[in-house]
């Protein structure tokens, strides 16, 4: 069995311990607390053992207690959730999370580099949040179209857009639903927009190539 490639330094229940009672968080991590003995009784899992990050997530998935409960799945038919161990518990688990807490859309774009005309509005967002408050036609009524792409979706298609620092300068992305879905996992826009080119990396790997 494979355990997490980086050493979790923390017995699982210290950090929620800890935090319940003098982080600014409190009634936060005294929940998660809750969780994590709530989850050791339905998984039959020793609490003693179990270890965590210092923000208190724990296995591959880095899932906290409370979303170990309620998103966790069993990916390979055995009868446990473990996301410890299990790399096909662990897959199914945040599969699962980014539908049922994302309402991630099968088949659904993630995100389109667009083309900014020069006389375009700023329709920088600002904070982490990802806003779709416009679609991808009223984003080409303001300046800021897809560049070339395969697959199109509808123009009514709900859409955001959003600013990252490229090697050549600012870079315009339209975003969609399912680019929101993975920042509700980890609200970085550059850790999603890394998630998405990642896996259309490994979605143009000819199979056998490492
Ligand atoms: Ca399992």
């Amino acid at each position: 069995m494979p355990s997490t490639p980086w050493p979790l330094p923390t017995h699982a229940a210290a950090t929620p311990a800890k935090a319940a009672y003098e982080d600014r968080r409190a009634a936060f991590f005294r929940d998660e607390l809750a969780q994590l003995f709530a989850l050791a009784k339905d998984e039959g899992l020793d609490i003693t053992t179990l270890k965590g990050s210092y923000a208190g997530a724990m296995g591959w998935g880095q899932f906290m207690p409370s979303s170990y409960r309620q998103y966790a799945v069993d990916g390979d038919g055995d009868g446990k959730r473990d996301l410890f161990n299990d790399l096909d518990d662990v897959i199914a688990s945040v599969a699962n999370y980014f539908a049922q807490k994302g309402g991630w859309q099968p088949g659904g774009p993630v995100m389109l580099r667009a083309v900014r005309d020069a006389a375009a509005a700023d329709l920088t967002q600002s904070g982490n949040t990802v806003v779709l408050d416009q679609t991808l036609a009223s984003l080409a009524s303001l300046g800021y179209r897809p560049a070339a792409t395969d697959v199109m979706p509808p123009p009514q298609t709900p859409a955001g857009l959003i600013t990252l620092d490229g090697e050549a300068g600012p870079e315009y992305w339209i975003v969609f639903n399912n680019f929101r879905a993975i920042t509700t996992y980890n609200l970085s826009r550059l850790y999603a927009t890394a998630v998405y080119q990642l896996a259309q990396a490994i979605a143009v790997q000819p199979e056998g190539e490492a």
